[in-house]
């Protein structure tokens, strides 16, 4: 969805995505090598890497000359390693066979081994968090509840056309806004910058984590398999997402709603993305994903000319032009 770096701006940009991703791979390196085999399945897979991006972005933001520490570095690392164990949990919970587009550890092996190669993954990234202090530990901790929360929130709805927005905007704020927030937090907290600026840069992640997860929502009503690199799913696993909520909002007793509540074809699927498509709920739905942007653009956009925040105005320009 979101194809460019928020460390593009940096003249190293590249060197130090390099750095995050060697410190990746030492940091799940086991005495087992099946252990290390499976936890590095995903990271070589390859993925955005935006959320230790954001960290690297956020602690560099006031500075002209830029200094990527070993701290940062180590930060996004823990960020990404939350991100990871969560992808691994959730193939596990969606039974899904490919993501990053290759196989998934659960399917290539077992979801014993996915469950406790994603629980492997959470221990190092707790480990890295407490080198960097009782705060970072803390933070990353109850994040990682608030993933969980997320994540059980959607569960208790799943299937059910009585799913509220509110439900909703609870169910993404954590399972997505918050690992968002936390990058930006973590990266501000281990540059020391100061507690006003470290709390702007936590709510600009928390509204660029909501645009991107009803973004991500969105796509998967109007978009193709190929653009969006996985079969859009969501109302088939019966996650009603923010346009098909409002859509059942206008029309509770139409053709949606007779075809919704159990598990569907890929004909019916297709008919309900079609409708949900050409009403207002997608219009009304892409217009909250651009009013998130625009105020996570607010947030930062007062903040010098620096890498930082050139990267953190250019990601979050990316990602509204990712809207249809
Ligand atoms: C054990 C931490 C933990 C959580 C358990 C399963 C679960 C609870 C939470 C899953 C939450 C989840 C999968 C949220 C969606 C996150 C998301 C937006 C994924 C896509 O992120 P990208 O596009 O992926 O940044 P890449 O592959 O680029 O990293």
């Amino acid at each position: 969805m979101v194809s460019l770096s928020p460390l593009q701006r940096l003249d190293d940009g590249s060197a130090q995505l390099e750095r995050v991703e060697q410190a990746l791979t030492d940091s799940v390196a086991a005495d087992d090598p099946f252990l290390t085999e499976v936890a590095s399945h995903l990271i070589v897979a390859g993925g955005k890497r935006l959320r230790p991006a954001f960290v690297i972005a956020s602690g560099t933001c006031l500075q002209d000359d830029p200094v990527v520490t070993d701290d940062l570095v180590q930060a996004g690392v823990s960020v990404e390693l939350v991100h990871l164990g969560s992808l691994y949990h959730d193939d596990v919970i969606d039974e899904a066979d490919v993501r990053r587009t290759v196989e998934t550890v659960n399917h290539r092996w077992s979801n014993l081994t996915a469950i406790l190669a994603g629980d492997y993954l959470l221990a190092r990234a707790s480990e890295i968090a407490a080198s960097l202090g009782t705060e970072v530990a803390g933070l990353l901790a109850a994040t990682i509840a608030r993933l969980c929360e997320g994540q059980v929130v959607e569960l208790q709805r799943i299937y059910d056309l009585g799913r509220t927005e509110e439900q909703y905007f609870a169910a993404i704020e954590g399972k997505t806004a918050a690992l968002y927030a936390t990058s930006c937090r973590i990266g501000g907290l281990v540059s020391g910058l100061d507690r006003d600026l470290i709390d702007r840069l936590t709510e600009f992640g928390r509204l660029y984590g909501m645009a991107f997860q009803v973004i991500d929502d969105v796509l998967d009503i109007t978009a193709t398999e190929e653009q969006i690199g996985k079969p859009p799913n969501d109302v088939i696993e019966g996650v009603y997402t923010l346009p098909v909520i409002r859509h059942l909002a206008v029309e509770p007793d139409g053709e949606v709603a007779g075809l919704l509540g159990e598990q569907m074809t890929v004909e019916e699927r297709d008919k309900v993305r079609g409708i949900v498509a050409a009403s207002e709920a997608l219009t009304s739905s892409v217009a909250t994903a651009d009013e998130y942007c625009r105020k996570a653009l607010d947030l930062v956009d007062d903040l010098p000319p620096s890498a930082g925040a050139e990267g953190l105005r250019d990601a979050t320009r990316n990602l509204h032009e990712s809207l249809p």
